[in-house]
């Protein structure tokens, strides 16, 4: 869906005097991705770059059991987004059959590897079949992704940390952790080469908690300027004061000491604006973060629509309250 907005530079024209500074040939009217950037009702945004190509691999925001299948969308510039449907399909998931949320996903070797949670695993329920983390693979970001393992990779409640909203971070020295968590508790593990297990930590541990103060799901870290930065969703999803903060650490195991919201509702433009995920344009400092948010009026908590802003450090490196917009961002293309 194309959404096209003329921004208020166009209305400055007709301003007294505009006429003699103008130039000769009129500016192209800047383009603007308006939010919700592409229609249904989708949450937990991932976004990436592969190529020239931004992505978006959200949660399809359906009640639970209608949760069987993932889409994605592409776009060249922020602006004009493709959707491709059913990149992910609990058809090509044998214990996947339920609540497939919160995709994360990277790009190795040449593969694709999308890492998902699946059934929305209780194990303190009679009869739970295995649920929690899997992940999938395919030849191209826009799949067909298909089941690596055959079971779950994180199929345990560990450090009290439910099995779900995996994040995949990428250390300077080259190793992949898994950084995961719900139930209010986070745990890293340190991801083997080719994604079907865990390597131990010298302690002999695999699953090492790293909760911050004020923690509830959906983690993320990418570092700037030689500073971890961690990220992660606090209050309900589907109420209005779900947010976003984060803390700044030394090292992926922190320690982490919050230090504030930097994504929350805006009672003018949207509520529950949260679990987000964020891309920095590569060899600039322009940084994006998408996000969900319930439009004003609706209490349907599955009603959550996939948002874009621009987001910015101070000269300190703290992230900058983001403000929540319906015009979103401008155009963007990519140029390698
Ligand atoms: O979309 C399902 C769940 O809602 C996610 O796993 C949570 O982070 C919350 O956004």
């Amino acid at each position: 869906m194309k959404h096209t907005l003329l921004l208020a530079g166009l209305l400055a024209a007709s301003a007294p005097g505009w006429a003699q500074r103008a130039p000769a040939t009129p500016a192209k009217p800047a383009k603007a991705a308006g939010n919700p950037i592409f229609p249904g009702w989708y949450a937990d945004p991932e976004a990436a770059i592969f190529g020239k190509q931004y992505w978006i691999y959200p949660t399809y925001s359906a009640p639970y059991n209608q949760q069987v299948y993932l889409d994605a969308f592409s776009s060249p510039d922020l602006v004009t987004w493709t959707k491709h449907p059913h990149v992910l399909d609990t058809a090509s998931v044998k214990w996947a059959h339920r609540a497939m949320w919160a995709p994360a996903i990277v790009e190795k070797g040449g593969k694709y590897y999308l890492f998902f949670g699946a059934n929305d695993y209780h194990p303190e329920k009679a009869n739970e079949p295995p649920g929690g983390i899997g992940v999938a693979v395919a030849d191209s970001p826009a799949g067909p992704f298909k089941d690596l393992l055959k079971r779950p990779l994180v199929g345990t409640v560990e450090n009290g940390a439910q099995p779900i909203d995996q994040f995949v971070f990428k250390d300077g020295d080259g190793k992949y952790y898994l950084i995961y968590g719900g139930w209010g508790h986070c745990n890293i593990a340190q991801l083997k080469d080719d994604f079907t297990g865990f390597v131990p930590f010298a302690d002999g541990t695999t699953f090492r908690s790293i909760t911050p103060q004020g923690y509830v799901e959906g983690p993320l870290m990418f570092r700037r300027q030689g500073k971890y930065y961690f990220m992660w969703s606090e209050g309900g999803w589907t109420g209005p004061d779900y947010s976003v903060a984060y803390a700044v650490g030394d090292s992926p195991f922190g320690p982490f000491q919050r230090v504030g919201k930097i994504l929350a509702q805006d009672p003018k433009v949207g509520t529950g604006a949260g679990h987000h995920s964020v891309i920095q344009v590569p060899g600039t400092e322009r940084w994006y973060i998408a996000y969900h948010r319930h439009p004003l009026g609706d209490a349907d908590g599955n009603h959550r629509q996939v948002c874009l802003e621009e987001m910015h450090f101070d000269k300190t490196g703290r992230i900058l309250p983001v403000k929540i917009t319906t015009q979103g961002v401008a155009a963007q293309p990519l140029k390698r």
